[in-house]
């Protein structure tokens, strides 16, 4: 009986969660995107998107930003606590009232780190601050896509439910082109504020619904697998596309 409903959960999952973003009991099967967006008070001019699919428990990501901090370690996760707000900080947030968002008072926002989005090895919390498997953002733009990521049910569910928040992480608060400064980062002591605090974020949500809904009912009630989530993946895919694109379009004009 069990075995039967999951195995119906299954089929349907991916087309409904993308047609809907309905919050099921199970864990099903989705895709995620954000738009990147400089986080309030830090001082950076930058963009980005990112993508993540769900298959069961293993993950695949694709984030592309630019306007970094060039030829530095920057740090970058997924985000997520079932009593997190599900978004990105605010300038409220700001609970020491220095001006700046250090990762902490990010914390109610998104939520813990539930994945290290490193180049190579680890990629659980434990590698939260591994800098030197992070990219380094070469020219100041990040081009990452890593497969293969096992997580928990309850993070594979909360990122498919739109819950999940990416965040990379190391600005430069006084501009003068490296990681510095007196003051120490809330994460680890042994760095600077500037290594660790948010940069870019954007709240993982279920994809463009406008391209989805037919309008007649048909996604839910339909389940024409097949064609819904191939039509899901076409839009998604060029989204991320155009994101890529409008990346080098803006670091052309600058
Ligand atoms: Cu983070």
């Amino acid at each position: 009986m069990r075995k039967g409903l999951r195995l119906a959960g299954v089929a349907c999952g991916a087309a409904f969660m993308v047609a809907v973003g309905a919050s099921p009991a199970l864990a099903h099967d989705g895709t995620v995107q954000a738009n990147l967006s400089p986080v309030a008070g830090n001082g950076v001019n930058g963009s980005g998107t990112a993508m993540v699919e769900v298959t069961g428990q293993t993950i695949t990501v694709t984030m592309a930003a630019q306007g970094l901090l060039a030829d530095n370690p920057h740090a970058a996760h997924i985000h997520f606590g079932a009593e997190a707000r599900h978004e990105c900080p605010v300038i409220s947030d700001d609970t020491d009232g220095d001006g700046n968002l250090d990762t902490t008072e990010g914390g109610p926002a998104y939520g813990p780190v539930v994945v290290s989005l490193t180049k190579t090895g680890d990629t659980s919390a434990a590698s939260t601050l591994a800098v030197d498997r992070y990219d380094t953002a070469k020219g100041g733009k990040i081009a990452y896509q890593r497969g293969s990521i096992k997580v928990s049910s309850a993070v594979a569910q909360g990122i498919t439910e739109g819950k999940s928040v990416v965040v990379i992480h190391g600005v430069d608060h006084n501009h003068d082109g490296k990681y510095n400064g007196s003051k120490k980062s809330d994460l680890d002591p042994s760095l600077p504020t500037e290594a660790t605090d948010p940069a870019l974020c954007g709240a993982l949500h279920v994809g463009p619904q406008g391209g989805m809904a037919t309008g007649d009912g048909g996604a839910a009630g339909g389940m024409n697998d097949g064609l819904i989530v191939l039509g899901g993946a076409g839009v998604l895919g060029a989204a991320v596309a155009a994101g890529f694109a409008r990346s080098r379009r803006q670091s052309d004009a600058a």
